[in-house]
């Protein structure tokens, strides 16, 4: 067959092996990284109480600063070893495709365009949110179906945004919306009473309510209006990373389905529990397929406890924010944390 006539052939077949090469995952290169580094870097709020604020001894605290703890102890088994590094809403995603993070744990919502156009993936959901409404007491508004012709306070670069206009459009109702770049400023500018009505993540709406002047005189309305499954995110094309940060994010909640506390995390390695047994790991090989030492989910759970005990603490009852746990309750309390099984 002479040369001109091969032609069509091969070149369609390189091009389908060039695709499939594109296609391959970059293999463990964030882990490998973050080892050598010695250090986990993590993206996180800009200050959001209960999620990732400095407390008064300059300490990253918080519900997504401990998720990243966790993976730092899991790696290191030390959850000391995380860099935190503060993004604001714009800046996030850029922040992860840019290497400058390795994990995104920062009240984000898991949305299709966030995965399918920015490169990112969720590694499941660590906290379910909604977005909802907050306004002053005065107004005597108790219901979000009355807030026509209200301006409305919100942050740019969210789906707090976008919602809020498809939730006013949606009922015929006339809005002004004042969108500010940082939640300090959009707070700010509802205490001075700029806007009639502050609009984000209800979990965030407990946390600002507690930085207004006047806590009390606030409130939050019951309608929920979206749907904000809120977790970490990865860069898309290191699936052996996504593997560790999302199963690290599962042995917490399938810690708190199992009894396995901080507290117990010694008894539990004793236990004679099969379930237990493989998340500890008295049995199995699963910490050594993550690229990660046996124990790698005791030691996560050590550092800052089971996903109960990380969520009482900064945002549930032991915290000023007292959310109750809600749809954050386990699946076998009520709730939709539901985590698949280590097996
Ligand atoms: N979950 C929403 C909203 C996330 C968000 O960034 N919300 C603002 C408040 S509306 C915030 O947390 N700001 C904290 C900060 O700027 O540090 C999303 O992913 O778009």
């Amino acid at each position: 067959m002479p040369d001109v006539e091969k032609r069509p052939v091969i070149l369609p077949l390189l091009a389908l092996l060039v695709l499939i090469l594109a296609g391959l995952p970059a293999g463990a290169q964030t882990l490998k990284a973050v080892k050598e580094r010695g250090t986990l870097n993590c993206g996180v709020s800009q200050g959001l109480l209960g999620f990732s604020s400095m407390d008064d001894k300059n300490r990253w605290t918080g519900f997504d600063v401990d998720i990243c703890r966790a993976v730092a102890a899991a790696i290191f088994g030390d959850p000391a070893k995380v860099t935190f590094l503060p993004l604001d809403t714009s800046a996030r995603f850029a922040a992860l495709q840019s290497n400058q993070v390795d994990v995104l744990s920062r009240n984000s919502t898991w949305t299709m365009s966030r995965e399918s156009a920015l490169g990112v993936m969720f590694v499941g959901v660590s906290y379910y949110d909604g977005q909802g409404f907050l306004l002053r007491r005065e107004a005597k508004i108790d219901t979000a179906l009355e807030l026509d012709g209200k301006t409305v306070c919100t942050q740019t670069g969210t789906t707090t945004q976008l919602n809020l206009t498809d939730y006013f459009r949606a009922n015929a109702m006339a809005l002004k919306v004042l969108a500010f770049a940082t939640a300090e400023e959009s707070r700010k500018a509802y205490d001075e009473r700029k806007c009639d009505v502050l609009t984000s993540d209800v979990s965030q709406l407990y946390a600002e309510r507690l930085k207004l002047s006047a806590p009390d005189s606030h409130l939050i309305l019951p309608e929920v209006i979206s749907k904000e499954p809120l977790g970490p995110a990865v860069r898309q094309g290191d699936d052996p990373w996504f593997n560790l940060v999302r199963w690290t994010l599962y042995s917490l909640i399938n810690a708190e389905e199992l009894g396995v506390k901080s507290a117990t995390i010694d008894d539990a390695v004793q236990s004679p529990n099969p379930n237990i047994r493989r998340l500890v790991g008295t049995e199995g090989e699963f910490g050594e397929q993550l690229g990660l030492a046996k124990d790698w989910a005791a030691r996560a759970v050590r550092a800052v406890g089971n996903y109960g005990e990380i969520y009482e603490r900064n945002v549930g009852r032991q915290s000023r924010l007292s959310i109750p746990r809600g749809l954050n309750a386990l699946w076998t309390q009520g709730g939709i944390q539901y985590a698949p099984p280590v097996r």
